[in-house]
Order: structure tokens, then sequence, then C-alpha cells
């Protein structure tokens, strides 16, 4: 059977992209089989290039092709951040809590129509065969207050378009079916079968 690696440290990122992948024949291993792979810097500027770095890098450990996921939440009222920054928004080692807690602080007293946010995932698959590149974005607004359990980093702040729920108070089956990790999956999909 085929074989990927998961280029990420995110358990949460990696069981919803096992659980959307589960159909392929493809067997997905993760860093837990490579516990020497070196932690990565973030560097880049955008999720393009963070994506294509940490694929790269866990390829050249690896030797096996390597699948990235570089996310984030877009607020437009803040011009696009915490954006790549999301994962350390309040300092670096910041807890989901302290993440949402700046951002929520940012957007107090700002009117229901100007809290338009959007999820974007950026997937890279980094492999002999070449590298691809596909992209998933979920719109919606951020909540007044923090709502809900599942999911993991913004999950309780963010209510998709379409849903009065949070992506936290989402069962993972319905994240899974709208979320921009999903639309990115969802093209990705097609290249890992026909590889
Ligand atoms: P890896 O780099 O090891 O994959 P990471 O968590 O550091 O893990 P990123 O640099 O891509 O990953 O940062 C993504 C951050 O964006 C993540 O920590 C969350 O705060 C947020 N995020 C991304 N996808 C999310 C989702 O589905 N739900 C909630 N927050 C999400």
């Amino acid at each position: 059977m085929n074989r990927i690696v998961l280029a990420t440290r995110n358990k949460h990122k990696t069981e919803e992209i096992k659980t959307i992948l589960k159909d392929l024949r493809l067997e997905i291993l993760t860093l837990n089989d490579f516990p020497d792979v070196p932690v990565l810097k973030e560097e880049g500027s955008t999720f393009r290039e963070n994506s294509l770095q940490k694929a790269h890098a866990v390829h050249l450990y690896t030797k096996i092709p390597a699948l990235a996921d570089d996310s984030g939440l877009e607020v437009f009222f803040l011009n696009g951040r915490p954006g790549v920054i999301s994962a350390r928004y309040a300092g670096d080692g910041a807890t989901d809590e302290e993440n949402n807690e700046k951002l929520l602080g940012q957007m107090r007293g700002v009117a229901p129509r100007r809290r338009g946010a959007q999820f974007r995932a950026v997937l890279t698959l980094f492999g002999d065969n070449g590298t691809e590149v596909t992209e998933g974005i979920c719109p919606g607004r951020l909540a007044e207050l923090p709502r809900g359990t599942n999911g993991f980093g913004y999950d309780p702040i963010f209510i998709p378009d379409g849903f009065s729920r949070t992506y936290a108070e989402l069962t993972a089956e319905e994240k899974n079916l709208i979320s921009h990790r999903a639309r990115a999956l969802a093209a990705m999909r097609q290249v890992l079968r026909e590889r």
C-alpha cells in the first residue's frame, strides 16, 4: 500500500486529516513514527511558504511523500490577522484560550456585520514525483463569546456560514464536511488517487 507521512505535530489536524482520507487505500504515517525529525521554525510570511517548508523538510528526512497543512484564521476587520501567526497570536507558547481571548478582546464592540472571517488551509504534498499545493477556505464570522468544546484552536469563536453554531459546537463529522481543511483535502484527494 502507498504511504504518506503527515508533516504536522498538531494532533487535532492529524485526526481530522486521517478521518477525512480514511476511505483511500493509503497508509498514513505521522511524525510519531519518526521521532527524530527536527522541529521546524515557521518563518514564512504566507501559508503557502510555511506549508511548502514543512512538507519539504519532512520529505528530506523521511524519504516518503510528506503532506503538510499550514492553516489559520483571517479576520477581515483586522486586515487578515491572525493569519499565519494564528498558532502564536498571543505570544510563543500561547494556549488556544489565550489566543481566543486576545482576538475577542480586539473585536469587542465590533458590530455583527463587521465580524466576517475565514479559515484557510494550504496543503502541500512533497514527494519524488513533484509538489502539489491545494487550498481550502471556509467563510464565516466571529462569535461574541466562546461556545462549544469540540475541536481545537479558534473553533469556539468561529461560526461558519450557513450555521448558527460555532465550529466547536459542530460534531467532528459536521466540521469535516465543510471545513477549510476538508475543502483543501477534497482537492488533494484527487492528486493522491492519481499517484
Ligand atoms: P503544525 O505546524 O505542526 O502543523 P500548528 O498548530 O503549529 O501545527 P499552524 O502553524 O498551521 O499549525 O497553525 C495553525 C493554527 O491555526 C492552529 O494552531 C490553530 O490556532 C489555527 N487553526 C488552524 N486550523 C484550525 C481549525 O480547524 N480549527 C481551529 N483553529 C485552527
